[in-house]
């Protein structure tokens, strides 16, 4: 029988949970364990629970955005589209996501590893740390979990039955198709803005190429179903320590263009940069800092495509671009001219997703705290205005950039306005 879905608490979780072996056996006695719910995600519960046997991170869906309340009510099946994207990514990209100890589809709980002395990358970013490899690590990720969920690499049967699969998660791709391409450029009952910016938001949704860019792109999110995305893959959704990385929170996961994850990770990244002037240290070590996020975007793209590129040329087992069609192993001219124009294309489309999560996350519903945090409304305005010029130039004039030390440029130069 299914039993009716209850929302856990401190109160209850041991109660609930205690007798679960694979929780039990890493936590120690129930009756020793300590809760406390840590959830600022918003969608989610999240409870830490520590045991005298270690720590267990348990996340539980809610039946309703918990950033609005019950009057938006989402599918509890988005734990099910989580729990079957994270073990996904761990084969695609070993030790990449946290181990899954325990997952109760019906009661939407997924039981997981505790990550110490990890952070969430946003908070260590607006706290001014650098992290070693971090690009690295996440261009590496992208390029195996993109590269081998698609038709290049997986039987083309599995690859199909998952897209099946995935194309369940209807209420969170819809969350993205409307709050990330539509919304920000209407008056949509949810947005809110710094209200410095009313000109600037009069004049973009006035602006003809960039709301027929955002609709191009959506569609391309919406009908390119080219691979397994997480599909929210913002600087919340990544844990850091000093020197490695976890990446969490795939429950938007759906399949979908090859540039989606990429182009949101950089424009997350950009409005750390557009930030920096918001927050009080020096301007000389705010300068700095500011390099060394930039440095962090061209490690993404650089090792994605180097790693896209080994890839490519090592494991292309699925359907597309097959080495024997080229008759070149793979290595030789042909293969090679079409992973140039792939790569090509993926870098069109990462620039446009990437201009329009910066518009979405500065106009809509969901904002970020690095904007959020400035206390000062005309101080806010002015790196959010930044930010969001940078990312009009990228989605309208996607096509014409040829490399990131232009997107860089791009930056630097918008960050001097
Ligand atoms: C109503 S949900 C708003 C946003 O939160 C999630 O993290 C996703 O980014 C979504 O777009
Ligand atoms: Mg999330």
């Amino acid at each position: 029988t299914t039993q009716e879905f209850q929302a856990l608490s401190p109160a209850t979780l041991a109660g609930r949970l205690g007798q679960i072996d694979a929780v039990r056996t890493r936590l120690g006695d129930p009756q020793e364990w300590r809760m406390r719910e840590v959830g600022d995600g918003n969608l989610n519960l999240v409870f830490i629970v520590d045991g005298p046997g270690g720590s267990v991170v348990v996340k539980q869906a809610l039946p309703y955005v918990r950033l609005v309340g019950e009057s938006w009510p989402l599918p509890l099946k988005r734990a099910f589209f989580e729990y079957n994207a994270l073990t996904r990514q761990n084969r695609r990209d070993p030790g990449s996501v946290p181990e899954i100890y325990y997952f109760d589809e019906g009661q939407a709980i997924i039981a997981m590893e505790f990550l110490s002395p990890h952070v969430i990358l946003r908070k260590s970013l607006m706290a001014g740390t650098r992290h070693a490899g971090l690009g690295g690590f996440l261009g590496r990720f992208c390029a195996r979990t993109l590269f081998r969920g698609s038709d290049l690499s997986l039987p083309t049967a599995e690859r199909k039955a998952d897209l099946a699969l995935f194309a369940g998660n209807v209420e969170l791709c819809d969350i993205t198709e409307n709050l990330v391409f539509s919304d920000p450029y209407f008056a949509a009952e949810l947005n809110r803005h710094t209200p410095q910016l009313d000109p600037i938001v009069t004049a973009l949704r006035a602006d003809t190429d960039l709301k027929i860019a955002a609709q191009h792109l959506k569609m391309t999110f919406a009908n390119n179903a080219e691979t397994l995305l997480h599909g929210d893959l913002h600087t919340g959704s990544v844990m850091v320590t000093g020197d490695e990385a976890r990446v969490i929170d795939p429950e938007f996961a759906t399949y979908g263009p090859m540039g989606f994850d990429i182009g949101m990770l950089i424009a997350n990244f950009l409005m750390a940069y557009c930030a920096q002037p918001g927050h009080a240290e020096a301007p000389g070590a705010r300068a700095e800092y500011q390099e060394w996020i930039l440095s962090v975007v061209d490690e993404i793209w650089t090792s994605f495509t180097a790693e896209f590129t080994r890839l490519w040329r090592s494991e292309r087992t699925g359907i597309l671009y097959q080495a024997s069609l080229f008759e070149d192993q793979g290595h030789g001219l042909a293969s090679e001219q079409a992973r140039i124009e792939r790569l090509a294309a993926i870098w069109r489309d990462c620039l446009g997703f990437c201009g329009i999560e910066i518009h979405r996350r500065t106009l809509g519903l969901a904002h970020i705290a690095e904007y959020d945090e400035i206390a000062d409304d005309a101080a806010r305005a002015a790196c959010e205005a930044r930010g969001l010029m940078l990312g009009r130039t990228l989605a309208v004039a996607r096509a014409q950039f040829t490399g990131m030390e232009e997107v860089l440029d791009l930056a630097r130069r918008t960050n001097q306005e």
